[in-house]
């Protein structure tokens, strides 16, 4: 599924975030920056040793929930890593809404001081942390449009989800968004 919000392209695809050439790809990371599995595991197995080294020396004190930091792809096609960290669910109490909303925002903005003209991200905070996928959905595309709306970059977003599940809620959050104005 693609739409286009002014010169930008908003794109839906099933796969792995591992094998996109865009310019940024986004990690679904912890605070720590400690590695993990799902999207994280993928990342750093697929990418090796050197960006969990770029990592630790560049940010050693981690990353707090709902912001965003950059290293570089190790051996994946994608020219750059963009860790974020999505918050955990904790019933909704928890600034969760505003938090996630703020992970897919830094990392637009940390893509484009990059320069990056194309990033790919996964379902952040719907796999380990438990997010309920179809609000989780809804902020993703939200958050993003609203931001290519403002910005008019960057020229591409791809949302890379891994299932068919996942895929169905963001078609429909896609939808929705699109007929809010
Ligand atoms: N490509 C695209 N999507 C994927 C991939 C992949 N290779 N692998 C899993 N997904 P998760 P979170 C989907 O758990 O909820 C880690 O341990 C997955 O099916 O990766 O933000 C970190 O270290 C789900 O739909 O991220 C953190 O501790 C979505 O990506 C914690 O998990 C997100 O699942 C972060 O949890």
């Amino acid at each position: 599924m693609q739409a286009t919000i002014g010169a930008c392209k908003l794109e839906l695809v099933t796969g792995d975030i591992i094998r996109q050439a865009t310019d940024a790809i986004v990690n679904a990371a912890n605070s720590r920056l400690a590695g993990g599995g799902g999207v994280d595991g993928a990342i750093h197995r697929g990418g090796g040793p050197s960006i969990m080294e770029e990592t630790r020396r560049h940010y050693p004190q981690g990353c707090p929930t709902g912001d965003a930091v950059v290293t570089g792809s190790g051996k994946l096609p994608a020219r750059c890593v963009i860790h974020t960290v999505g918050p955990v669910w904790e019933g909704g109490q928890n600034q969760e809404k505003s938090l996630l909303a703020s992970a897919y925002r830094r990392s637009l903005e940390v893509a484009g001081a990059q320069q990056c003209a194309s990033i790919a991200f996964p379902s952040l905070s719907t796999g380990a942390y438990a997010y309920p996928l179809q609000q989780a959905a809804r902020i993703a595309l939200h958050t993003v449009a609203t931001y290519l709306r403002l910005h008019g970059r960057p020229d591409m977003v791809r949302f890379v989800l891994f299932d068919d599940r996942t895929y169905e809620a963001y078609a429909d959050a896609l939808a929705a968004t699109l007929s809010e104005n």
